[in-house]
């Protein structure tokens, strides 16, 4: 399926709130949610698992929805349950779609990414973006923790990420793999940013 379609009227929604001119960092958790709504509303998930299958695991992941405007990339990641117990997740990105750089898994489908946007129940610790391609990534490998911002609310997490980050490893990123792992590991699926 072609989910190009709905991403892409998720992004012109969020330019006629008139989000998209503003610069990164400015955005308020209102207005973050605002465009994790309208994504969650208008768009199609990339990734999907189903409800109730996370055994004892507090984390049971059921979508990932993806977005962006012309500042940052905004992933809505949905759970079975309140997102406030998700204990902690990563989202992966293969940027440059090849699977033979950055970080090599045992599972070879995932095998490849050059950044992981890690998220944690807010108690614990703020999200960051993290260097995958040595396999070990930490808080302060890009400034600012990579600019991540994250809300949460009822059973989503809106994280949106500077597409400028992403420019650091891949100057030419034009969109990516992304998987991601909580509670298992769902995907990976391609986006490519409009
Ligand atoms: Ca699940
Ligand atoms: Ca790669």
């Amino acid at each position: 399926m072609d989910t190009r379609g709905p991403l892409r009227l998720a992004v012109l929604t969020a330019a006629r709130l008139g989000l998209a001119s503003l610069p990164a960092h400015a955005q308020t958790d209102k207005e973050l949610l605002k465009i994790g709504k309208s994504i969650r509303k208008h768009g199609c998930p990339l990734i999907t698992d189903p409800a109730g299958n996370a055994g004892a695991n507090p984390v049971d992941f059921t979508a990932l929805f993806v977005g962006n405007d012309d500042t940052n990339v905004y992933f809505v990641v949905e759970f079975a349950g309140p997102a406030s117990d998700n204990v902690s997740s990563v989202i992966r990105l293969n940027t440059d779609f090849d699977q033979n750089t950055g970080c090599n898994f045992s599972i070879p489908r995932l095998n490849g990414p050059e950044y992981g946007v890690f998220f944690y129940a807010p108690s614990f610790s703020d999200p960051f973006v993290g260097n995958m391609t040595a396999c070990a990534a930490g808080s302060d490998d890009f400034p600012d923790r990579g600019g991540v911002q994250m809300v949460i609310h009822d059973n989503f997490t809106v994280l949106s990420v500077p597409i400028a980050t992403l420019q650091i490893l891949t100057p030419d990123v034009t969109g990516f793999l992304v998987d991601v792992e909580g509670g298992g590991n769902f995907g990976p699926a391609a986006y490519q940013i409009q």
